[in-house]
């Protein structure tokens, strides 16, 4: 079915994090298919900048907010926000305010709709699309001073998606709210940029790989913001555990408070030299492809965009039983499932899949399949 072109504001977290990866793909992808997309964000999305994409029908919409003493520990931003959505409805006739994250983006959608109606009452009123992504879900939003302002948001909101099943069961449980209607709507990525060995020549992606691992080594990759919640500990600890049967490197993607500390247990277990913290990249699609597995060890993740970037480039993935990875990951099929901090479940897992060329080879071509399907259906 054809839909005549939308005018679409979204707004996500910019710095980083999968949502705002989520919602950058999405305004693209839309623009593509020749609808205005407006980013009302505080800085442009990290993944548009630089991107060699048509940014014919993309808008960006900045939210500057005041530095001002007597707010110092609270800059009231979400109040910035909802004046400069209510500003782009306005001036632009936005059709709809997708926000990611109820908190506070749902909120100062609302807010700006009050806005709208009180002022303007003859502006047509934008639809509220909100999607969850987990934390605002699972954490802050259910800490009692959230709680009750998020769950209005969220009943408030016309449109409701959450990123994977698991998420939005949470979403009713924690919130109470049984009768909001919630569409799953799993993260998917582009396959024209996440693809194995991404238009590279041979001699290429040797040259890349080569700089993180030799021929002789398999590479294992880790992807996050070095959350204690992501346990990148558990990643090195297995790894320290691996390079005793065979021989392998670990690149560790990202950063955030866990950092120092992770580098510490490297060294402590003897094997810093073999591992690679190279921060946070710009470059992921080119990287990923290099991996031959990647291990993502965390407490919780309502999806896990990046064992979906990982599989889209034929990487197989180790995950643990939560949230919404086991409704990406098929158990021994396209990759691994272990419980939560099983160290030695992983260790096995990891020496199975990189010991082993047949079973590296079967979950790869099982993963692309199922992986290709998946994104299909969407
Ligand atoms: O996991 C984070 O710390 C970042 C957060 C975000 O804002 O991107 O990730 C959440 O949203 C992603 C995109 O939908 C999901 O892939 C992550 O699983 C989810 N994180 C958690 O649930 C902890």
């Amino acid at each position: 079915r054809r839909v005549p072109p939308l005018k679409i504001g979204i707004t996500c977290v910019s710095s980083h994090g999968g949502s705002g990866v989520v919602a950058t793909e999405l305004g693209l992808e839309l623009a593509t298919r020749g609808h205005q997309i407006h980013f009302i964000t505080s800085s442009p999305p990290f993944r548009l900048v630089g991107r060699d994409a048509d940014m014919t029908n993309i808008h960006f919409h900045e939210v500057e907010s005041i530095h001002y003493p007597l707010f110092e520990h609270c800059q009231p931003y979400d109040l910035a926000l909802a004046t400069r959505m209510a500003e782009a409805v306005e001036k632009e006739g936005l059709d709809i305010l997708h926000v990611h994250y109820a908190i506070p983006h749902s909120i100062s959608a609302y807010l700006a709709k009050q806005m709208i109606q009180a002022r303007r009452p003859t502006v047509s009123l934008p639809i509220i699309i909100t999607t969850l992504h987990g934390t605002d879900t699972t954490l802050v939003g259910i800490d009692k001073s959230y709680m009750p302002i998020t769950r209005f948001a969220i009943e408030q909101s016309d449109g409701v998606t959450t990123v994977s099943s698991s998420l939005r069961q949470s979403a009713y449980e924690n919130f109470d709210i049984w009768n909001t209607d919630i569409e799953v709507i799993h993260n998917f990525v582009n396959c024209d940029i996440y693809s194995p060995r991404l238009k590279r020549s041979e001699k290429e992606f040797s040259q890349l790989r080569s700089l993180y691992a030799d021929p002789s080594e398999k590479l294992v990759v880790n992807v996050s913001n070095f959350r204690r919640i992501k346990r990148v500990s558990d990643v090195i600890e297995v790894f320290a555990r691996v390079i005793s049967v065979l021989p392998a490197r670990l690149m560790l993607i990202g950063d955030g408070p866990d950092r120092q500390m992770s580098e510490h247990l490297a060294k402590e277990l003897g094997v810093f030299d073999k591992v690679q913290f190279i921060g946070k990249q710009g470059n992921i699609t080119k990287l990923l492809p290099l991996a031959d597995l990647i291990i993502l060890p965390s407490e919780m993740e309502s999806f896990g965009l990046s064992a979906l970037e990982a599989m889209a480039c034929s990487v197989p993935a180790i995950v643990t039983r939560v949230g919404g990875f086991p409704e990406l990951v098929k158990d021994k099929i396209n990759g691994v499932i272990c419980d939560v901090g099983d160290i030695e479940g992983m260790t096995e897992a990891t020496v199975d899949i990189l010991g082993d060329p047949e079973n590296l080879e079967s979950l790869s071509s099982n993963m692309k399949t199922i992986t290709t399907r998946h994104l299909a259906q969407r």
